[in-house]
């Protein structure tokens, strides 16, 4: 065994387990944006999901809130080492999106109003764990954090989580979004400090 100071075993006594490494936390949920946010109305805000084999299922305002739509509280973990605890959204499943679509081509790559784009694997968006999000703490979600409508993949890093989504076509072959162009994590697990390549 090893030999740790009394600094050390009272660091990890105190460490908030629901804390990845490196992070700290916050409440305030700070807004960040590679451009400007861009003015979406929802009269004309669509969202399309393309399979590799082409098939392509496609909603507008109205019919994505026909969906089933789930509450969920989740952390979200930035790279930039803020995390928050326990934000309430409101948004439909991609599972439920996906239903029909062939999943199994591995790599997927989100797009965006206003040209941002994030590649993830495609079992990053399935199983429970990933949303269409339009609302944040009981309101409409903010144009700054993506309103109307963004993509949330709370156990990646916020990078991966698109605001303004507009397309999510899935693929045989990889490609490197936005910023994995510029050197950030192919994957982006907090919990694994999947920060830069
Ligand atoms: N369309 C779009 N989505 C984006 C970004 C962006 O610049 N454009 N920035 C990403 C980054 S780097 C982060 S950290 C989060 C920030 O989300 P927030 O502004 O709601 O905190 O959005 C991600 N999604
Ligand atoms: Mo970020």
């Amino acid at each position: 065994m090893g030999i740790f100071s009394p600094g050390f075993t009272g660091r990890r006594r105190d460490a908030n387990p629901l804390l990845p490494p490196g992070q700290y936390e916050v409440s305030n949920f700070p807004v960040l944006s590679a451009g400007p946010t861009p003015n979406i109305n929802t009269d004309n805000w669509a969202l399309s999901l393309r399979a590799a084999n082409g098939d392509l299922k496609a909603w507008n305002w109205q019919t994505l809130l026909e969906q089933p739509i789930e509450q969920f509280t989740v952390d979200l973990h930035c790279v930039t080492r803020w995390s928050q605890f326990g934000m309430g959204w409101r948004g439909v499943s991609l599972d439920h999106l996906l239903e029909g679509i062939d999943t199994s081509a591995e790599f997927a790559m989100a797009s965006c109003y206003g040209g941002y784009t994030t590649n993830v694997r495609t079992s990053d968006l399935v199983g429970g764990k990933a949303w269409i999000a339009f609302e944040f703490d009981g309101k409409p979600l903010a144009p700054d954090h993506g309103g109307p409508a963004r993509l949330l993949i709370p156990h990646l890093y916020l990078w991966k989580s698109a605001k303004w989504v507009n397309n999510i076509t899935l693929m045989d072959h990889h490609e490197f979004g936005f910023w994995e162009t510029y050197g950030y994590h192919d994957l982006g697990d907090p919990w694994k400090e999947e920060r830069y390549s």
